[in-house]
């Protein structure tokens, strides 16, 4: 078998060179979607695409494909790999980086060692995988498997009030491809877990089987206006306060669950928001998570029966839906061959489920999926100290590519995939 040894040093430093854009004055990442931070991460990462011989393809949604494929193969449908370079606001530099730039890394290896592949290899950026500027989250990948309307989706106003087709046409990534112009034969995603499973039990690679459900809401409740001074404390209708019951009220039920369910209130404005003035409204963010559907929605009935609650003590209460999406399971063929890829490089692996949203989950809707995850130290995610080991990060890298070549090099026929494998088929992978 034709060796293929992957360069992580030069993964490592593209990562790190991608992880310096985007930074604000006191050094603190956030290259939100369509932003010119955005622009700047775009334009290194099809830069190195180019220069590695990919051709390079931007949809109408901005997601960015790499393709590498000959004439022998142009004709069969891709596999693909990537994930997403958008980032939430005071980032760590791995969080999508990392499998966007490791897919890339893989293809250049490949490439680089003359290895005949069956199948085109593409590498994918999806736009706006983070919803952190523009919800739903993961909304450039959900356009390409047809599951948002893509006019619906360009009609989308972040966070700031900008138009998602007005911010991609400003910094150049309005493409001109139809969302969805090509159909994966298998879609792989190398990711950094986010979670302490993996950095907990000192396992190397997770072989992603589900993804657990995510439900996104924004709760406006309105009251009465009044003064911090004068107004008795049973004269008021004060909707800070009831957002912080609300707030109590989800941790609570989390809390005793004894599930694996997840309640988050990542934002909450007031208005007017001064300090001598109990507030008029509160607007928050809602996000429930559980990998179990009829879990997920006990949970959101009992936010709503909550709400009614607050209505019947005189608030005014709306709900707006930003994002909801279903448990995914993988595809166990796929997951199987990643447990053996790990196995064969004699890497700890443990099946999981990703606690997080990824552009995977979309792409499971219309051909096999799965992901591999790496540790992240502490579990730490969304925030500066988000890192992990030099080795590990090369380790994930070499777990897909040992992957990817038992999926497409030349005389594969493995996808479509949904069986379990014969592991030992993986012994005479090497390096
Ligand atoms: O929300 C998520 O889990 C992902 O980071 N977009
Ligand atoms: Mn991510
Ligand atoms: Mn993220």
């Amino acid at each position: 078998m034709t060796t293929a040894i992957l360069d992580g040093a030069r993964l490592l430093g593209r990562l790190s060179a991608l992880g310096a854009i985007g930074r604000d004055g006191e050094g603190r990442l956030a290259r939100l979607a369509a932003t010119d931070a955005d622009r700047a991460g775009r334009a290194a990462l099809m830069g190195w695409m180019e220069a590695a011989g990919l051709s390079v393809t931007v949809d109408r949604i901005g997601n960015v494909f790499g393709r590498w494929s000959t004439p022998e193969n142009e004709a069969e449908a891709p596999l693909l790999l990537g994930s997403h370079i958008d980032s939430v606001v005071n980032a760590g530099m791995l969080d999508g980086c990392y499998g966007v730039l490791g897919a890339l890394e893989v293809i250049e290896t490949l490439k680089a060692a003359g290895v005949r592949t069956a199948r085109p290899i593409v590498v994918a950026a999806f736009t706006n995988e983070e919803g952190a500027r523009f919800a739903p989250d993961m909304l450039g990948s959900l356009v390409f498997v047809g599951g948002l309307d893509l006019d619906t989706a360009l009609a989308t106003v972040g966070v700031d009030g900008a138009r998602l087709g007005d911010e991609l046409a400003r910094i150049g990534a309005a493409g001109t491809v139809d969302p969805g112009h090509f159909r994966p034969a298998a879609y792989v995603e190398l990711h950094i877990e986010q979670g302490p499973i993996l950095d907990r039990e000192g396992v190397r690679i997770g072989a992603v089987e589900n993804l657990q459900g995510i439900s996104w809401q924004e709760v406006t409740i309105e009251g009465t206006a009044n003064h911090a001074g004068t107004t008795p404390m049973t004269m008021r209708r004060d909707p800070g306060l009831a957002a912080a019951r609300t707030v109590a009220f989800l941790a609570d039920r989390a809390n005793r669950s004894n599930t694996p369910t997840v309640a988050t209130v990542g934002r909450m404005r007031f208005a007017p928001d001064v300090i001598n003035v109990v507030p008029s409204r509160a607007v928050f963010t809602v996000d429930l998570r559980d990998p179990d559907e009829t879990r997920l929605r006990e949970e959101e009935a009992a936010l709503a029966a909550h709400l009614d609650g607050l209505v019947a003590e005189g608030f005014r209460v709306s709900v707006e839906r930003l994002a909801r999406f279903e448990p995914v399971v993988f595809d166990v063929g796929l997951v199987a061959r990643i447990e053996a890829a790990a196995a064969a490089r004699g890497l700890s692996c443990r099946r999981m489920t990703s606690g997080a949203g990824h552009d995977a989950q979309m792409l499971a809707r219309i051909c096999p999926a799965a992901m591999i995850f790496v540790p992240s130290r502490d579990g730490i995610s969304h925030n500066p100290r988000e890192h992990t080991d030099a080795a590990d990060l090369v380790a994930g890298a070499e777990v897909l590519l040992d992957l990817v070549r038992r999926l497409v090099e030349d005389g594969r026929r493995v996808i479509p995939l949904s069986e379990n494998p014969d592991p030992s088929g993986f012994s005479e992978v090497s390096a």
